[in-house]
């Protein structure tokens, strides 16, 4: 609980990425790392490393990881039970003195949400060479950018690209994670098996019109883009619908001048697009471009779409892995449920760097990044059970 409470506020849990907080939270885990028998270091991305040494100190790892950082006003599941549940896997294989060919690490990535920079899965990337350099020098809304941050956390961004890992290092990697949907819940379900990862689009849309009087301006000379915004995130809303499997979203908007008396004259809002599939994903996104290009024409503003972050493809979890997890599962005493993730997860961004698998348990009403955001212990403890379960199965042979 004592994490639960870094960064809580009557609104959510603010642990933001690069932040005090989330050094702090960090501090607190490398405690719960040692506690476990590990060996801990920061690597030079600013992530935290727990090691178990296996017998053979030169065979490839079997990784788990997570976060600790969190959305503006989240909750205390979200990334955090995927750390503690690998401390936890680690601490129970310490206890009962078992030994593993293969060493084992437990990771704590910084900035996987992308909420404060953009470019999800920042300090996982850093390790698999799927970090996009260019965001070091974003800014967040108060204007700090990525470096200043990773300064202020004692990471030097001269090295960062120094975290990279061979090929070859991982056996696998392995992510416990709330599912932060309804499914499980609406099958009454515990524990899932991940399938395969979301591919994203996020983005921000600036639409331009003339700032004028809200007195003195007929409503049939504006050139209004927040009139038109509206239309167009209408537009956004019943395209996604056409598209199964697909959602998109728009979770901030911005109004200029923002008077009460002013017609304004810019407007700017994000947009985050999703499916399971790339092709999919795109084909929805150039429609709901097409839309809004014709309302703003009718409507004469200006409409631009800027991509700030776009997942190449859907990310597959490795058969192998997931018919392990789903054996964890059965020998849990668990039904075996496979299914895919509608989040984004760090697990993404090992896709392509070595086997990967993912392990879900069941959100209370699928609600997540919400101070409300709740699992029970039961099913943190199935979920860290079946985790338990893989961890010695991959580590051992
Ligand atoms: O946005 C996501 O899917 C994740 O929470 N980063
Ligand atoms: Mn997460
Ligand atoms: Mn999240
Ligand atoms: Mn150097």
């Amino acid at each position: 609980m004592e994490l639960g409470q870094i960064g809580n506020t009557e609104d959510g849990v603010y642990c933001l990425a690069l932040s005090p907080e989330e050094n702090e939270a960090h501090a607190l885990v490398q405690k719960y790392m040692e506690e476990a028998g590990m060996s801990v270091h920061m690597d030079k991305a600013g992530n935290l490393v727990g090691r178990k040494e296996g017998t053979d100190p030169n065979a490839s790892v079997v990784m788990i990881g997570s976060h600790l950082d969190t959305v503006y006003g989240g909750g205390m599941f979200d990334g955090r039970l995927g750390v503690i549940g690998g401390i936890e896997a680690v601490q129970v294989m310490t206890e009962q003195g078992i030994e593993a060919k293969h060493p084992i690490e437990v990771l704590a990535y910084r900035d996987e949400e992308a909420t404060r920079f953009v470019g999800s899965y920042s300090g996982a990337g850093h390790l698999t060479g799927g970090y996009d350099k260019g965001i070091m020098t974003h800014a967040d809304k108060d204007g700090k950018t990525v470096i200043e941050c990773l300064k202020e956390c004692g990471i030097d961004p001269e090295h960062v690209d120094e975290a990279g890992l061979p090929k070859g290092y991982a056996k696998a990697h392995l992510e416990l994670h709330i599912e932060q949907g309804a499914v499980l819940e609406s099958k009454n379900l515990a524990v899932g098996v991940v399938t395969g990862i979301c591919c994203q689009i996020r983005g921000e849309v600036t639409i331009n019109g003339v700032a004028s009087h809200a007195g003195t301006t007929p409503m049939n000379l504006r050139k209004d883009p927040l009139a038109a915004a509206s239309e167009v995130m209408l537009a956004i809303e019943s395209e996604a619908k056409n598209y199964q499997g697909a959602v998109a979203t728009v979770g901030k908007i911005e109004a200029l001048p923002g008077g009460v008396n002013v017609v304004p004259g810019c407007v700017k809002f994000s947009i985050d697009m999703r499916n399971q599939k790339a092709a999919l994903r795109d084909e929805m996104y150039e429609k709901i471009k097409e839309q809004a290009e014709t309302i703003c024409k009718k409507r004469n503003v200006t409409i631009d779409f800027n991509v700030l972050m776009k997942d190449a493809e859907g990310k597959p979890c490795a058969e192998h892995i997931q018919d392990k997890i789903a054996k964890a599962c059965i020998d849990s005493g668990l039904p075996e449920f496979r299914m895919p993730s509608g989040a984004g997860h760090d697990s993404s961004t090992f896709a392509d760097f070595c086997p990967m698998g993912m392990i879900f348990i069941r959100s209370k009403d699928g609600i997540s990044h919400n101070k409300v955001e709740y699992s029970t212990a039961e099913d943190c403890a199935a979920g860290t059970e079946v985790l338990y379960r893989t961890m010695i199965e991959l580590a051992s042979e």
